[in-house]
């Protein structure tokens, strides 16, 4: 970077800090990776200069014959890899992807119903503090208050309760199998268009290490960045049927010129993705996770449903006289970066939470194994619990598993 170094010190000086404090951390947060140098050169090249709004073989400039070249591969590579019909790669993250499908399918003031953000949803479902919760009339669903795992009947009850025109199934915190089959059937008992985020578990899902929606929910979105370990972006899948409108939704209906630069990298992504290295990398991240949670289990700490089936795990604090807030602190202060999370029936607020999130794809990708996993619960343990130092054991492993 010798180019940045001497025009801008101060933006290098901090991207050096970053890389190093990524290199010498233990990254468990559950909604972040670490790219491919591939796709991180892809995201870097001169495509950034390129505008090209519309769509590969109809843009609005001239000059794109080669970024056509790229968002065809990406928009191919991404229908093999989860065998969808349709792909739309422009929508820059998965919330203007969310964005997109309800404004191609929905009149304001709709009734839409997602997880409810306290049980493990995503702003973008429903919260009222989102466009989603503002602009459309947005009721929740929660999880059980027993097994804290979704309850169908209590889904499809709220369903025949408020009839929504759109039944959003997707989380960004939630440790178990999301049954896509369930939420069509309640989806069709009150004729809603169904929707599934799959930005948490993208990666899983194209390695086969969880169900697929595809051929059962109508309309997939997703972000590119989390367990699918590519540049940060967002998708949209479906039925070829849907793809003029969600085209025109996307461009121009919401988004000026796709990040063609991004959309490159997405292609290289996609084409990591189809690789035997890649389904073995997803079923590695899940056995991670469930040694991580058996080991935390072991030493006595509560988490949310009991464990996981995923790529994450959610700890309840609520009996160990401390907040998620605080939690996150001392962890970071060790070189173990989580975030705080709220658990379902929270009575603390977002900023403080009773839990913390905990995620494996990205020491995952770092090459960690099982054996890893216990020695990062006995540190989680021995800083909340005993509030030692582990700084020393932190770097040693970061030392033995180099981020590329
Ligand atoms: N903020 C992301 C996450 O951490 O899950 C979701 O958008």
């Amino acid at each position: 970077m010798e180019n940045l170094k001497n025009v801008d010190s101060e933006v290098y000086q901090a991207i050096e800090k970053d890389n190093q404090r990524q290199n010498n951390s233990i990254n468990l947060i559950a909604s972040e990776n670490y790219t491919s140098l591939a796709i991180r050169e892809a995201c870097s090249s001169m495509m950034t200069n390129k505008y090209a709004e519309g769509y590969p073989g109809r843009r609005y400039y001239g000059g794109c014959e080669f970024v056509d070249i790229v968002e065809n591969l990406a928009i191919e590579r991404a229908k093999e890899l989860f065998g969808v019909e349709y792909v739309n790669v422009q929508p820059h993250s998965g919330t203007q992807a969310n964005m997109a499908v309800y404004i191609a399918f929905l009149k304001p003031g709709d009734t839409i119903m997602g997880m409810d953000l306290s049980c493990g949803g995503h702003l973008s479902h429903g919260s009222k503090v989102n466009f989603s919760g503002e602009i459309f009339n947005a009721v929740t669903y929660w999880v059980s208050p027993k097994t804290y795992e979704l309850d169908y009947d209590s889904i499809r009850a709220l369903a025949k309760r408020y009839e929504p025109r759109m039944i959003i199934c997707g989380a960004s915190a939630y440790p178990r199998i999301i049954d896509f089959n369930i939420f069509k059937k309640i989806a069709d008992e009150v004729d809603a268009i169904l929707v599934a985020d799959i930005a948490h578990i993208a990666g899983l899902i194209a390695s086969d290490v969880h169900p697929s929606p595809v051929g059962t929910c109508d309309l997939i979105t997703s972000t590119t960045h989390k367990t699918l370990r590519g540049p940060r972006g967002g998708m949209i899948m479906g039925k070829e049927e849907y793809g003029r409108l969600i085209d025109k939704t996307v461009f121009p209906g919401i988004q000026g010129g796709p990040l063609m630069h991004i959309i490159a990298g997405k292609a290289v992504c996609f084409k990591e993705a189809l690789s035997n290295e890649f389904r073995e990398y997803a079923k590695q991240i899940v056995k991670n996770a469930k040694a991580l949670a058996d080991c935390l289990l072991s030493f006595g700490f509560k988490l949310i449903t009991g464990g996981t089936d995923n790529h994450l795990l959610l700890i309840d604090l609520r009996d160990e006289g401390l907040v998620g807030r605080d939690a996150e602190k001392l962890l970071e202060q060790q070189g173990i970066i989580v975030n705080k999370n709220a658990v379902p029936y929270d009575s603390q607020p977002p900023t403080i939470t009773s839990g913390i999130r905990i995620g494996t794809p990205a020491v995952t990708t770092r090459g960690m194994k099982e054996d890893e996993m216990k020695e990062i619960a006995r540190m989680i343990n021995t800083v909340l619990r005993d509030k030692k130092d582990v700084k020393k054991d932190v770097l040693s492993l970061c030392q033995n598993f180099p981020v590329i």
